[in-house]
């Protein structure tokens, strides 16, 4: 395996300008023909022409229609003798589609064709210039059976229909827009489309199609209002319009990702696509949402503007989520739905993102070395590369930020850029301003892994009436990485009065206007340390920091109870506000964890999440998050060394005290947020669903502790009589969590009422892979599921549901100091492995922070990551992530 380096990025010796490519489309067979026009790039130096090409099988290669001498070396395929000028390639191969396990390239799933070529999948499918910078324009015709394959599909736009002999036939389709071969798609089955007709702002008529398999076409209404609301949305906020006439989404439930942006013909897991009430809950439909709108906004964000090479993924990637955010924000309209989002997508981040910048696989938003990338669509690129984009936004503000946007595509459209293209578009568009003048030392978010420490002390004086608050940054060593800089971090802030009265927000030395009468402003800390004096505070303050995590950073501002409970109650920041509820939790949790003493919950707690609950205008969304108990890998990530069980332990016995000290109030909360009206996925309703849910589940919880019935009879009631599948789970959740008698039954029910439901038996698996663990009943239960008729590690759905419910978001069932789970999990990674290196190395990726463990799990993952690093034909997906595990 090869380490590919950033810094070794040179321009290809060729530019394959157009490709006409001839699939004659056989599960067993496939024959691919394609005939290139490539021409000299002048800029570099002349040498052999090296295609990439992986599981093929070479049958003949011309140049200018004559046959050429070439050489195979790994999965090169080399032509030393090449014209000095323009030129003709032809080539003509056949892959396997049938025996595509791994998913990437060409593959069948359900008895119909797709393709995933990102990132370098197109290999499998033909001999390429692989690499996004090549970008050319494609003609592709599709002949197959015609009954088989009634549709068949391929980017850009159909100009040509035949019936062929012996029951075949054909579709012809262009692509106008010169693309990189990962945006390459095609499509051949027999599938049925929702189709919509939208005359979009500038006046011109699109045709936007959704595709699936029969049967599952009523479940498309939800993907198809999504789309139209992208469409509009992008047009609307940043002058962004659809560029194509046909714009096609298709269905597959075999696939890696959630959903691919293939130019004009996204393919999505039916798992991002799919949704009825009956079939999928309030979150499915919220995700579906945003994966639409994601791959929707990559049309101009990845696919005009595409990444010059790999290292830039977050260029696409980063600035897509932080757009898809934004989208599911002004679609939720009121500013506490939109709280709800920010505060879902910083708990995402936090649980997953964080944990990776701390552990063995740490790397920058914009990496520098990789063996494979398909190992680096991570959250450090997705979601800490979104952070990064809305810090742009926070610098330059809203307008800045679009007056950059737009000149990133009056210099770039077409174009394969980096990251850096897209930093001084921003900056460019917005001269003199807190991004401009620190354009360099911003950079640094791109190139220093690690999460940040931010630490903030303030001091009152109440003589002078000034306010110092002193903000101190360190960033912590990561593999490679010793030494850090300093970042920018831009904080929002506010000051509240002891009263939640908002103070304002004078610096020293500013005249007149400036902070006088706001109640929030951006302060930009850009040294290792800063303090900033205010003026003018009447009273000692408690500062509200970080406002809606206005930076990926970790802060410490050493606020004790009593401060937190001033922001619980009054703080104008919804996220803040959100955020006192988790550290007043967290410090419980953790002070039971660190010193070994069991978790008693004191009255001031009880009684703040008491009001929280009670309150008379709080939004029920926000109200169940407030109540949710942090992640347990968010707490384990605030400890140096890690017994996940203790953790457990506290999250537990927390739970079970707020489920007793509240019962009362749950139950007043439940009888009182009931849903009458139809179902809708809309933020009033789901927030009302949310926290009846909650409630329930705190009621089961309670009751089944105590031996009362009444309660996990009512929820078995509820599950059996639930007219939408976010009632049922909840109702399911709270039995199975509770482990109370009922559960077994309801799982049986439930899983006899959805048997032909693939989407609805992955619930199935991943509730009981994910539930609450007690006695070792649930990593029994998950290794029992593994043998279940429905199980198969061959759907990357189905292996996720069980497999990684269990060893990523169960880690009390997962860590046992018996190390059978992780004797389960390097079992699971080498037979996957040797199916989809994709999913293998994904599953891999759980053993991030083994060296944060303590004994004797410590150890015992060591010992299970070294059986797996040991074995010798190891993908190159699961090789890097254990070598760099035991590095
Ligand atoms: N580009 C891979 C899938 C996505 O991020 O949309
Ligand atoms: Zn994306």
């Amino acid at each position: 395996a090869t380490l590919i380096r950033r810094a070794d990025y040179v321009a290809p010796i060729f530019w394959i300008r157009t490709v006409d490519l001839c699939f004659d489309l056989d599960p067993a067979k496939t024959l691919v023909a394609s005939k290139m026009r490539l021409e000299r790039n002048a800029a570099v130096p002349h040498g052999p022409l090296r295609l990439h090409g992986e599981e093929l099988n070479l049958l003949r290669v011309l140049i200018d229609g004559e046959s050429v001498s070439f050489r195979q070396e790994g999965h090169e395929l080399i032509i030393d003798n090449v014209p000095d000028a323009d030129f003709t390639l032809e080539i003509r191969n056949t892959c396997a589609p049938e025996k595509n396990t791994a998913l990437s390239g060409l593959y069948t799933s359900g008895g119909s064709f797709f393709t995933q070529c990102e990132a370098e999948g197109f290999r499998r499918i033909t001999y390429f210039l692989d690499r996004p910078d090549v970008m050319a324009v494609y003609t592709v015709t599709l002949r197959a059976d015609k009954a088989r394959y009634p549709v068949l599909l391929s980017n850009g736009n159909l100009v040509e229909t035949a019936t062929l002999d012996n029951g075949r036939h054909l579709a012809k389709w262009h692509d106008p827009f010169p693309k990189p071969s990962y945006l390459f798609a095609l499509v051949a089955g027999d599938l049925v489309a929702r189709e919509q007709r939208i005359r979009t702002r500038g006046g011109k008529d699109h045709l936007l199609q959704v595709y699936v398999r029969q049967g599952d076409l009523e479940k498309t209404e939800h993907a198809m209002n999504s789309l139209i609301a992208s469409v509009v949305w992008d047009e609307a906020r940043f002058k962004l319009p659809l560029d194509l006439e046909r714009f096609m989404v298709v269905g597959v439930s075999d696939f890696n990702m959630g959903a691919m942006e293939n130019k004009g013909l996204n393919i999505f897991n039916t798992s991002a696509l799919l949704a009825s009430p009956a079939t999928a809950t309030d979150a499915d439909f919220h995700r579906i949402e945003s994966i639409v709108a994601h791959e929707y906004f990559h049309n101009w964000t990845g696919n005009r503007v595409t990444c010059r090479d790999w290292f830039q993924l977050s260029l696409k990637e980063g600035l897509t989520v932080f757009r898809d955010q934004e989208f599911s924000q002004d679609m939720a309209a009121t500013p506490s739905a939109r709280a709800v989002c920010r505060i879902e997508d910083v708990r995402a981040l936090r649980a997953r993102q964080f944990p990776e910048d701390a552990g063995a696989m740490a790397h920058s938003v914009r990496p520098d070395e990789y063996v494979e990338i398909n190992n680096f669509y991570t959250a450090t690129v997705y979601e800490k590369g979104s952070e990064v984009v809305r810090m742009y936004q926070t610098l330059v503000g809203r307008d800045g930020f679009a007056k950059g946007m737009a000149l990133y595509f009056e210099r770039h459209d077409g174009q394969a850029v980096t990251c850096d293209d897209f930093a001084q578009a921003i900056a460019d568009a917005n001269p003199g301003s807190a991004l401009s003048t620190r354009l360099d030392a911003f950079k640094r978010w791109y190139s220093q892994a690690g999460t940040p420490r931010l630490r903030a002390r303030g001091a009152y004086d109440a003589a002078a009436q000034t306010f110092t608050l002193t903000l101190k940054q360190t960033t912590p060593a990561t593999p490679g990485q010793d030494r850090k800089l300093p970042q920018v971090i831009p904080v929002a802030l506010g000051l509240l009065a002891r009263d939640g009265q908002a103070l304002p927000l004078m610096l020293q030395g500013e005249d007149g206007a400036a902070g006088a009468t706001e109640t929030e402003r951006v302060l930009v800390l850009d040294q290792a340390e800063q303090s900033f004096v205010f003026v003018n505070v009447p009273s000692e303050p408690v500062p509200s920091l970080l406002r809606g995590f206005s930076a990926p950073v970790v802060l410490d501002d050493g606020l004790g109870d009593a401060e937190l409970l001033v922001l619980l109650t009054h703080d104008s920041d919804a996220f803040n506000r959100w955020e006192a509820s988790q550290r007043l939790a967290l410090n419980r949790i953790l002070g039971a964890v660190r010193t070994g003493q069991p978790l008693v919950l004191d009255a001031a707690y009880l009684e703040a999440m008491r009001a929280v609950l009670r309150h008379p205008e709080l939004d029920p969304a926000f109200k169940a998050l407030a109540l949710q108990l942090p992640d347990e890998a968010y707490i384990a990530e605030q400890l140096d060394v890690v017994d996940p069980q203790a953790v457990h332990a506290a999250v537990e016995a927390a739970q079970t005290q707020l489920a007793s000290a509240l019962q009362a109030d749950w139950a007043w909360a439940y009888d009182t947020h009931q849903v009458t009206a139809g179902y809708s996925p809309d933020p009033v309703q789901s927030g009302k669903r949310a926290l009846v849910n909650l409630s329930l589940a705190m009621l089961v919880l309670n009751a089944t502790r105590s031996g009362d019935g009444v309660w996990p009879g009512r929820a078995y009631q509820r599950f059996k009589d639930a007219t939408n599948m976010t009632d049922r789970m909840g109702a399911l959740s709270a039995l199975v969590n509770a482990q109370a008698e009922l559960a077994d039954s309801a799982l049986a029910r439930f899983h006899a009422q959805f048997k032909g439901e693939a989407l609805v038996i992955d619930k199935w698996f991943a509730l009981q892979g994910r539930a609450a663990e007690r006695d070792g009943k649930t990593f029994a239960r998950v290794k029992q599921l593994m043998k279940h008729p429905d199980f198969t590690l061959k759907n990357p759905n189905r292996a996720r549901s069980l497999i990684f419910s269990l060893a990523m978001f169960n880690p009390a069932a997962f860590h046992r100091a018996d190390a059978a789970g992780y004797v389960f999990w390097a079992d699971q990674v080498l037979a996957l492995d040797a199916i989809n290196p994709q999913v293998a190395g994904r599953l891999a990726r759980v053993m991030d922070r083994w060296t944060a463990l303590a004994e004797p799990y410590r150890s015992a993952a060591r010992e299970a990551i070294a059986r797996v690093a040991a074995k010798p034909d190891l993908s190159n997906d699961v090789r890097e992530i254990v070598q760099r595990a035991l590095a």
